[in-house]
């Protein structure tokens, strides 16, 4: 890609996280409490209504993990001895930063974790449901989501009213709004960035103190995209596999795969896992009562921690169609059982409902495999292109 079709508001969100470091500091010194959350289940529009700061707290990088297997068994997932490991080290200025951490029951090694992690600092913990169709697993949740408001009021002292719920959930929404638009650009040719070039656009959702400041920074950001991709620019060849990728999430420091699907000549066009569209796919309703839309979408969230999980499918079959993908990577990380598990179902999904490619990779934070995926990748893309 030339350098120079690179526009500044996509370099802007490369040091988003030291830029949000900074404002975390502006946000504590204003007594804001800050909030480190785990999952996209957590729902961030009650932080925020109560006056606080959310910030992600889930571990991307290898460094901290031998420190986690001191404690955690070595056979368990890397992004939760990742996120450990940063917090017994005290390694990551946001977990430090952290006044009040909210976990949640998703998949087994997370929520045992937890019961570590809670003795560390003040701990919440949201009591998820497996199913997004029982009616009694959605009033569940709603309670859930409600002692979640009444944890936070009593952390802050502050009252959430409805109006503040209901400003947070459109503030939410314009976000969500923003990146859905820019992934969209992606969704036919030419594609006017690389999937490596929205990493950090998409991850940085996770790190926002001022929150009108960054939907400024997106608008802007798709101003310059939507306008490099109608001058007829394209960040990689006409011909290059145009790949989906699906799976646990990743992030800068576990992006291996990513990377290497664009060092072999492929152009991942569209992320379904929880760092891209998974997390910002669904909007909250805006009309009623606020409690429920916001109990109603979150549980929607397409998580292998569910069951049934009819939702990823849906999402990955209409992605796969809208952004015309030439194959389906499924990225699983080591010793996550549930999205392993589900891969086998994509796989057939991939076969013999959308007629595409599939290639299953299961890996971890370290380098030791990248050469023989990168021979695994190379051979993929080939057979497709
Ligand atoms: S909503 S994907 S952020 S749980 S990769 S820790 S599932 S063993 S991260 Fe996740 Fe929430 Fe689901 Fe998204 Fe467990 Fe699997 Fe590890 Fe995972």
């Amino acid at each position: 890609m030339n350098k120079q079709a690179k526009p500044e508001s996509l370099a802007f969100f490369n040091n988003w996280a030291e830029q949000s470091l900074l404002a975390l500091d502006m946000a504590k010194e204003q007594s804001q409490l800050i909030v480190g959350a785990f999952c996209t289940y957590a729902p961030l529009e009650i932080i925020r209504a109560a006056g606080a700061v959310p910030v992600s707290l889930c571990g991307k990088r290898q460094e901290p993990i031998s420190e986690a297997e001191r404690i955690l068994p070595a056979n368990l997932c890397p992004l939760i001895k990742s996120s450990f490991g940063y917090a017994v080290t005290e390694t990551c200025p946001f977990y430090n930063a952290s006044d009040i951490l909210i976990g949640e029951t998703t998949c087994d090694g997370k929520k045992k974790m937890f019961e570590i992690l809670k003795k560390l600092k003040p701990f919440y913990l949201l009591h998820l449901p497996y199913s997004q169709t029982d009616p009694a697993a959605l009033a569940l949740w709603k309670d859930q989501v409600w002692s979640m408001k009444l944890f936070m009021e009593k952390q802050t002292g502050k009252n959430i009213t409805q109006q503040d719920l209901q400003h947070q959930i459109l503030k939410y929404n314009e976000q969500r709004r923003l990146l859905k638009s820019i992934a969209w650009l992606m969704a036919d040719h030419p594609v006017p960035v690389k999937g490596m070039d929205l990493l950090p656009v998409f991850e940085s959702s996770s790190f926002v103190v001022d929150m009108a400041r960054y939907i400024q920074s997106l608008e802007n950001l798709f101003k310059d995209l939507s306008e490099l991709k109608k001058s007829g620019f394209s960040a990689c060849p006409e011909n290059a596999p145009r790949i989906l990728l699906t799976g646990c999430p990743i992030g800068k420091g576990s992006e291996k795969v990513l990377r290497l699907i664009e060092e072999c000549g492929g152009v991942v066009v569209c992320m379904e896992n929880c760092t891209g569209i998974k997390s910002f796919d669904l909007l909250v309703e805006e009309q009623g009562d606020p409690y429920h839309n916001l109990a109603l979408r979150y549980l929607r969230t397409p998580c292998s921690c569910m069951t049934p999980n009819q939702g990823r499918f849906d999402l990955v079959r209409q992605l796969a169609q809208e952004f015309k993908v030439n194959g389906i990577i499924d990225q699983t990380w080591q010793f996550c059982h549930t999205y392993n598990v589900e891969s086998n179902s994509i796989q057939d999904m991939a076969a013999n409902t959308l007629n595409l490619p599939f290639m299953h990779i299961d890996t971890d934070y370290s380098d030791n495999d990248t050469e023989q995926l990168r021979t695994r990748i190379e051979a993929f893309l080939e057979m497709i292109s």
